[in-house]
């Protein structure tokens, strides 16, 4: 038990805390009265998390379904966490079996006292063992395996979790069942062969103590598979048919303010870096048209080995999710990174994603108005023209903006309509071939 716990542990500290931030987005307000600020704009309502309902079925195939060829696993799309069974506490689960176990009678008909002792504390202790494995067998099938999910969710689960710790409570769950079938099995069987009422009575308290030691014993399997059901379903819920826009770029840049801005959405906005410590996703409805806009923590100058857990989320998202990105640069340096460094970042991130529509917006611009200070202070001495022209008005093309003067605002929603417009006809169009028919 110590060891299943003590896993536990080492991951459920920075779990709840990314959970909570979630939550915090995911249960934001929203301001009904708002008026529409920006021309052909108009916010949706609910915006936030969707989640979907959740079913109680196998969507890994079952032993016995499981399809012949081997070789290429079917793939799920988003949407498995919601599909994950619903985990009873381990204490439940236990004391729901022994009351049905204790209804369970002897077989009619048996005559001689001894036998039909024998008989109701062998039955008894089979519809224990029985009561008690049914489920985790059933939560063993309905997890899914790791392959079988979207890179993207499999990544989720890697980050939020810890490497590992998915698949060891599922381990851990099924060794439970194992055990419990094994010993309910043996004892089920000592107590058949008892020679009086007396040594079956002793048997079967003996083999319901047994069961109920293993159970209490090593339940916390179950509950820390409860806890990853909670977690992974909480997880924000994308839609890979809907465009979706998401905000990347170093911390503290201004990120969440934006997303503030172009969503009803209202993530936790602060003067310090890694203030967004989840994936968030949020809805925006641009006339009558449904996007999603996803919230990243920031990402810091450091190659991915170095990469904390937050900055790996975002590459998750960038890596596997068909997201048009809208890049966020602080040149005032407010944000604490300096804009060469922000610099290198973008420079790394624009080559590894080229394949994704992208805008970038230089952030703050009220600042830059007002102090041009902070703006000098850089190392404008440098020859290399690319960043020298970056240190003043960022990437080509690139949108100034403030959420503080809202200047540019209108510029920036009617960009991120045509970039999601854009990413609507990629989704359409990458989805033609499935469609014709091959003569
Ligand atoms: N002056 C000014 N401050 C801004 C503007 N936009 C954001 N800020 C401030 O910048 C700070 C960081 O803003 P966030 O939106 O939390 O930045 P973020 O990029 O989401 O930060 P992380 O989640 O920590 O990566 C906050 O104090 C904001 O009030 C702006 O246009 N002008
Ligand atoms: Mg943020």
């Amino acid at each position: 038990m110590s060891g299943a716990f003590s896993l536990f542990e080492s991951w459920h500290i920075p779990c709840t805390r990314f959970l909570s931030r979630t939550f915090q987005f995911s249960r934001g307000s929203y301001d009904m009265q708002r008026p529409i600020k920006r021309q052909a704009l108009c916010f949706c309502r609910n915006m936030q998390t969707v989640t979907c309902e959740i079913v109680d079925a196998s969507y890994v195939p079952a032993p016995q379904n499981k399809p012949k060829d081997k070789r290429s696993p079917q793939v799920e799309t988003i949407g498995a966490f919601q599909k994950l069974p619903m985990v009873m506490p381990s204490v439940d689960i236990f004391h729901s079996a022994m009351r049905k176990a204790k209804r369970v009678l002897p077989t009619k008909g048996i005559a001689n006292i001894a036998r039909r002792e024998r008989n109701r504390g062998a039955k008894q202790l089979d519809a224990l063992m029985k009561e008690l494995a049914v489920p985790l067998r059933g939560y063993i099938e309905n997890f899914p395996k790791r392959t079988y999910l979207h890179p993207y969710e499999r990544s989720l689960i890697e980050l939020t979790l810890g490497d590992g710790n998915y698949e060891e409570v599922l381990r851990k769950v099924d060794a439970l069942r194992k055990k419990v079938v094994s010993v309910g099995k043996e004892h089920a069987s000592l107590c058949a062969k008892s020679l009086s009422k007396r040594e079956a009575e002793e048997r079967l308290t003996e083999g319901l103590e047994k069961l109920q030691e293993i159970f209490k014993r090593e339940g916390q399997a179950v509950d820390n598979l409860l806890y990853i059901a909670k977690t992974l379903r909480a997880m924000p819920v994308v839609d890979l048919e809907m465009p979706t826009l998401c905000l990347v770029g170093a911390p503290n840049v201004g990120k969440s303010s934006l997303v503030r801005m172009l969503s009803t959405g209202k993530p936790e906005v602060c003067n310090y870096p890694f203030t967004t410590r989840g994936i968030l996703m949020g809805h925006i409805t641009i006339n009558y048209q449904h996007f999603q806009v996803t919230d990243t923590p920031g990402l810091l100058k450091r190659c991915d080995e170095d990469r904390n857990n937050l900055e790996k989320l975002t590459l998750a998202v960038l890596s596997h999710l068909p997201t048009a990105i809208l890049y966020v640069h602080d040149l005032s340096g407010e944000c604490g990174m300096s804009p060469s460094d922000q610099f290198v970042i973008y420079k790394e991130i624009r080559e590894r994603f080229d394949n994704h529509l992208w805008l970038d917006v230089v952030s703050k611009c009220d600042l830059l108005q007002e102090s041009s200070v902070v703006f000098i202070t850089e190392d404008g001495e440098t020859n290399h023209l690319e960043l020298a022209k970056y240190l003043k008005i960022g990437p080509k093309g690139a949108i100034h903006v403030s959420v503080k003067s809202e200047e540019g605002l209108n510029e920036l929603t009617n960009n991120v309509h045509e970039v999601l417009m854009a990413q609507m006809g990629r989704i359409r169009s990458s989805k033609i071939p499935e469609n014709i028919e091959v003569a």
